[in-house]
């Protein structure tokens, strides 16, 4: 007789970005001449780099003929392709070995299923708002109790509060944790940790023997030479931390799919020797992955040679300006925002303490314009509002003088 995973019986009834997209399907149809800006779910819009679609071409030549086919390649990665991200954290002074580097076919995937090579007795905390996927992964697997409906919390994660009076960054966990969530830059607030903030979590997980587990999928973004753009700037990381990264928002691969994750060899845990724990991962990723599309890989190749990277800045740039628009849109309203410097999302308090789902149905309805309610990342979200700052220029701007022209303040 088989059963099901009751641990999905937990969960909220669906998760956030579908949800945001039912509701403005459901707008739409209602309102088909409603012309809806959309800067709810942090998808990119602007085409691929030129170097990026000329190795995603070389790739396509080499798999239509049969002395340069290939198929399935190594579980862990393109090799050329794990040397450039390597190669690329040198130049920030991060050393890593390429059996560190594991390619993915995103952040996504590896930011969920990353918890699966810890203990179900582990205690997880997580930054409070927070992306989804860290809180619900944990969920599923069973390392949580029930959601409690008042505090809007699942009972037993641990979450530290990134609040206005904290700029968005939590005090260390009040009681002993082992998995850390950081996100930086951080998605929803738009925050990025410095280095003193990063090496405070690094410095307690080393003592607790605890593992950080660091998201850094927006690491692009940021332009501030002082902000640490991986955890390993930090002394003693490699010892405690996972790192997460992608390329779908530097490169634009929301789509094409890849992004990578690094276990340091150095990295330990209570009952875990050096390398213990990468070789867990690489036997995760050999029994359940095959590997990321090698179109996909030569794309990311293409997307770190020098010509490609000034490329993606570009990219970069874009996004960041399409981000001061809004930020600036948004504080001429007199309305409090954040975040939009060295991140894609702005992180606005909600007009008069509105809900934050009150406010999303305002803002589609007088000025329809979609974003993503705070209160979906955690219950210290709530009162916030996030505007993601990827779309196309033309729309962004439509989008600011609508909200000035008709949100009802
Ligand atoms: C919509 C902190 C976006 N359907 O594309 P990936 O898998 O390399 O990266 C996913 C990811 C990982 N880590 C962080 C992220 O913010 C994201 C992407 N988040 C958003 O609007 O918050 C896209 C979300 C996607 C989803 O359900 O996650």
């Amino acid at each position: 007789m088989a059963t099901i995973n009751e641990n999905y019986n937990k969960l909220g009834a669906g998760y956030l970005f579908p949800e945001i997209a039912r509701r403005t399907r459901a707008f739409i149809e209602a309102n088909p001449d409603a012309e809806v800006m959309k800067l709810g779910i942090g998808d990119t819009t602007e085409p691929l780099a030129p170097s990026v679609i000329k190795g995603l071409h070389k790739k396509i030549k080499e798999l239509s003929e049969v002395e340069t086919y290939s198929g399935y390649g190594d579980e862990q990665g393109d090799a050329g392709l794990r040397e450039a991200i390597a190669k690329q954290y040198s130049k920030r002074g991060v050393s890593l070995d390429t059996k560190d580097i594991f390619i993915s076919d995103g952040a996504k995937t590896d930011s969920a299923n990353i918890q699966s090579i810890f203990d179900l007795e582990n205690i997880v905390a997580v930054q409070d708002p927070s992306y989804p996927v860290y809180v619900d992964s944990n969920v599923i697997a069973g390392r949580t109790g029930s959601f409690n409906k008042d505090r809007g919390q699942y009972n037993g994660i641990v979450y530290m509060p990134c609040t206005e009076d904290n700029e968005f960054f939590p005090e260390l966990p009040e009681r002993k944790v082992d998995l850390i969530y950081i996100c930086s830059p951080n998605n929803p607030t738009g925050a990025v940790a410095t280095k003193d903030q990063l090496k405070r979590f690094v410095d307690y997980a080393c003592e607790n023997k605890s593992v950080i587990i660091f998201d850094a999928a927006y690491s692009a973004f940021i332009s501030d030479p002082q902000l640490p753009r991986s955890i390993y700037e930090v002394d003693g990381a490699k010892e405690c931390s996972i790192e997460i990264n992608s390329f779908s928002k530097y490169a634009g691969f929301t789509g094409v799919r890849l992004g990578w994750t690094v276990v340091p060899q150095e990295l330990v845990a209570e009952n875990a020797e050096p390398g213990k724990i990468n070789s867990l991962w690489n036997r995760r990723q050999c029994t359940f992955f095959n590997g990321a599309s090698n179109i996909a890989q030569a794309g990311g190749l293409a997307a770190l040679t020098e010509e490609g990277q000034k490329e993606c800045q570009k990219l970069v740039d874009y996004y960041m300006e399409n981000a001061r628009i809004i930020k600036e849109g948004i504080e001429s309203l007199g309305i409090k925002a954040f975040g939009g410097e060295n991140a894609p999302y702005i992180w606005m308090k909600t007009p008069n303490g509105m809900k934050s789902w009150d406010f999303f149905d305002k803002l589609l309805n007088e000025a329809h314009v979609v974003g993503t309610p705070g209160a979906g990342f955690g219950p210290s979200g709530e009162g916030f509002f996030r505007l993601s700052a990827f779309g196309h220029r033309e729309d962004i701007e439509k989008a600011v003088d609508s909200i000035k022209r008709n949100l009802k303040l």
